[in-house]
């Protein structure tokens, strides 16, 4: 039984920067950062997924059974014989229960971990055999753009998980515009928004009991090191994350449990002891506080359902 996909590839090694150059400028700059799109390699992917299964991370099985109770209404404003886009498809378990109640002739998944990306869209091929299925290896972060292949047509985006909050407010307009750019007049967006809620709630999530989220912090040293050379220890480090208030967003860092120099590409990398590199920004939204930002990108708030404790949020906005 062998699934076919259209496979294409718009990662190209060596499109400027370089993950190095980007790693280099991350950890020489002021505070130390690393984009938390290095977080998805193989074994960070794999590890993403055991984050969603867990009691403390609320908002995958909250979007779940806010995508079930919304999908009447979700399926009449996204129409017949549309084509699906998700961002971000990871193992692209979400969006079957889209292609299970929607009209798709045409499903495109777009995601930086190429391995796990072909992995998870034969599977959706081999489940799906009247689905034509695309798969695209690209870092979105960088821009959108469709493979020629794909018909702009009866476009339905999907951008599942709270993944733009991974953007500042500032970066998610921009890159909403650009989505906006992307998709012809009459598109839809279907976008899952993490929601700001009690401090508890949230910091739990980031900081699971069996310590998922701390192995897939430190997982990014063990593959710089691997993949970049750098010679840095993960048990130097040590995984911290928090809610800022004033920012609306959880932080994630990786903090130096040592004062430690490295050495990387001719530069000098020190690090005071308790000093961090931020790994990942996760940005909480208001209904509204979210709304207004898509309507600055220029979309139109068509339907908005929330869970019952309000912890969670999916719009359909229209291009
Ligand atoms: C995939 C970016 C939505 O921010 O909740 C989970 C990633 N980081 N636990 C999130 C994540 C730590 C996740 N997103």
């Amino acid at each position: 039984n062998i699934a076919e996909i259209h496979f294409h590839n718009q990662l190209s090694g060596d499109s400027f920067p370089t993950m190095t150059e980007e790693v280099l400028a991350g950890l020489t700059g002021k505070p130390k950062h690393c984009s938390p799109k290095y977080l998805y390699d193989q074994k960070g992917s794999e590890l993403f997924e055991k984050i969603c299964e867990l009691d403390e991370y609320y908002p995958t099985r909250t979007e779940e059974t806010i995508l079930i109770h919304a999908m009447p209404e979700i399926a009449a404003l996204a129409g017949k014989d549309a084509t699906l886009v998700e961002f971000g498809s990871g193992a692209s378990r979400k969006v079957r229960l889209l292609l299970d109640s929607l009209s798709i002739n045409c499903y495109l998944g777009i995601d930086i971990s190429r391995e796990f990306l072909i992995e998870s869209t034969r599977r959706l091929a081999a489940d799906y055999p009247w689905l034509e299925v695309h798969a695209a290896c690209a870092d979105f972060t960088r821009g959108v753009a469709l493979p020629e292949t794909i018909e702009p047509r009866g476009l339905v985006a999907f951008f599942p998980g709270s993944s733009i909050g991974n953007f500042t407010p500032e970066a998610a307009e921009r890159f909403l515009k650009s989505l906006h750019h992307l998709l012809p007049p009459g598109s839809g967006l279907l976008i899952g928004v993490d929601l700001l809620k009690d401090i508890r709630i949230l910091e739990a999530a980031y900081n699971d009991a069996e310590g998922i989220t701390a192995e897939f912090n430190l997982n990014l040293l063990d593959r710089l090191r691997r993949e970049l050379g750098l010679c840095i220890d993960r048990e130097r480090f040590s995984h911290r994350s928090f809610f800022n208030t004033d920012e609306s967003r959880i932080e994630m860092h990786l903090d130096s449990r040592v004062a430690q120099v490295l050495q990387f590409h001719g530069q000098t990398i020190r690090f005071r002891e308790g000093e961090s590199i931020h790994t990942e920004n996760s940005y909480k939204y208001s209904v509204e506080g979210f709304q207004h930002l898509a309507a600055r990108a220029g979309f139109a708030s068509r339907g908005v359902w929330t869970d019952d404790q309000d912890l969670f949020s999916v719009h359909y906005l229209l291009a």
